[in-house]
């Protein structure tokens, strides 16, 4: 088959390749998936202003997120459960990424652990955080990522109790998948993948064994997550995550200007504008709507990346014109991985970057670092700034 030009081409590859369970793992969202297709319709709304007569010679993507140099600013998010689209997965995407220049994320829900990935990769890459109550437990993982040599800490914030996806319940979401018929047909119709699964032993969490024995099948991780994650989070677990972990640190879940201001004060580096890619709340407002009055609030002492909706260059293109220092990429990643491993990583990185360019240089402008809201037509909703809510 010939490589695919575009984000939507790799995911009809994944979803012939991915036994059903994953796929729809990776692809869903909470309840109605309302908030995970407007992420993506809101992008789709807003128009680009062409430009004609401007030297495109010299084109540079090059810019940073929280200081370091990136060939263009878009990150892989950290994804849950990213080892089930194909074998050794976060291994394999940590690898594309660091041959792209950008940077990757491990999930805390990973299948390969903080140390595989350390092990098969040579610069330094991102852990997200999750919470739990057992505070050691949490200290445990933060010193696991120092040691691996992590160059910031992504915490998030809105995942302390699980969102519903409806279609995991139905699938009965197993890790690794039981032999129960649907489960056996689901994987016997994808040979690739299970031969490749086969040839690995990283098939459950990395990160959790030993701290989650038993825990596999959905009910048995909602279980687990609703009791050990910590439903108490607050602004001052915050700061007392900055002071063990002591390095960088992104804030991610931040979709309210008033939680904003506070992500400001804790003195992180960054915050992502983000509704866990339609994953949790279901009916919250796309990331590209709010992103410009969380920029307005903040942006001049933080750092706002934003995630959520990302399927194009054209997207990223946009997200940077409002405002934008970095964007990640979730399920585009997630899909070149399920099609093709690592080559479709790169892939999914190469059809990004490649509409990234072309769609700056058409937009009259040359260098990634100098695009803003001249190039987006101001009519539209999504990019109207209302004010931001003030501080209570
Ligand atoms: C069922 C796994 O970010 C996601 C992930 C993390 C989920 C933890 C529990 O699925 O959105």
């Amino acid at each position: 088959m010939a490589t695919p030009l575009t984000i939507a081409e790799l995911k009809d590859v994944a979803r012939r390749r991915v036994p059903k369970m994953f796929f729809d793992y990776a692809d869903s969202g909470a309840w109605t998936e309302g908030t995970y297709k407007a992420n993506e319709a809101d992008f789709a709304a807003i128009k680009l202003r062409q430009r004609v007569l401007v030297d495109m010679t010299n084109r540079s993507l090059e810019s940073t997120m929280i200081g370091e140099k990136v060939s263009m600013p878009v990150a892989l998010s950290p994804t849950g459960l990213t080892g089930m689209q194909h074998a050794d997965g976060e291994i394999l995407a940590a690898q594309a990424a660091e041959k792209a220049g950008v940077p990757f994320t491990l999930s805390t829900m990973s299948v390969c652990s903080i140390e595989d990935v350390a092990a098969h990769t040579t610069k330094p890459f991102w852990f997200q955080l999750y919470v739990m109550k057992d505070r050691e437990f949490v200290k445990s993982l933060i010193n696991r990522a120092r040691a691996a040599g992590c160059s910031a800490l992504v915490l998030t914030l809105d995942l302390q109790i699980l969102g519903q996806r409806h279609k995991d319940i139905r699938n009965g979401l197993s890790t690794p998948p039981k032999f129960i018929p649907k489960h056996i047909w689901q994987v016997a119709t994808r040979p690739k993948w299970a031969f490749e699964m086969l040839g690995t032993k990283r098939r459950s969490f990395g990160n959790i064994v030993g701290h989650a024995k038993g825990v596999g099948d959905l009910s048995s991780l909602s279980s687990w997550t609703a009791e050990q994650f910590d439903p108490r989070l607050s602004w001052d677990d915050v700061a007392w995550i900055k002071e063990q972990w002591g390095g960088k640190l992104i804030l991610k879940g931040i979709m309210d200007a008033d939680d904003a201001v506070k992500a400001a004060e804790t003195g992180a580096e960054a915050i992502i504008v983000s509704n866990h890619g339609g994953r949790q709340l279901d009916g919250a407002a796309s990331s590209i709507s709010v992103l410009p009055e969380i920029v307005k609030a903040v942006g001049d002492r933080i750092e706002v990346h934003v995630d959520g909706g990302i399927r194009s260059g054209q997207d990223v293109l946009k997200a940077l014109c409002l405002g934008a220092q970095g964007t990640y990429i979730g399920r585009p990643f997630l899909y070149g991985l399920g099609a093709y491993g690592k080559r479709g990583v790169t892939i999914a990185l190469d059809i990004i970057r490649n509409e990234l360019d072309i769609t700056m240089a058409l937009c009259g402008k040359r260098d990634i670092r100098d695009v803003g809201p001249e190039l987006l037509h101001h009519r539209l909703p999504v990019v109207a700034t209302e004010p931001a809510r003030p501080s209570q």
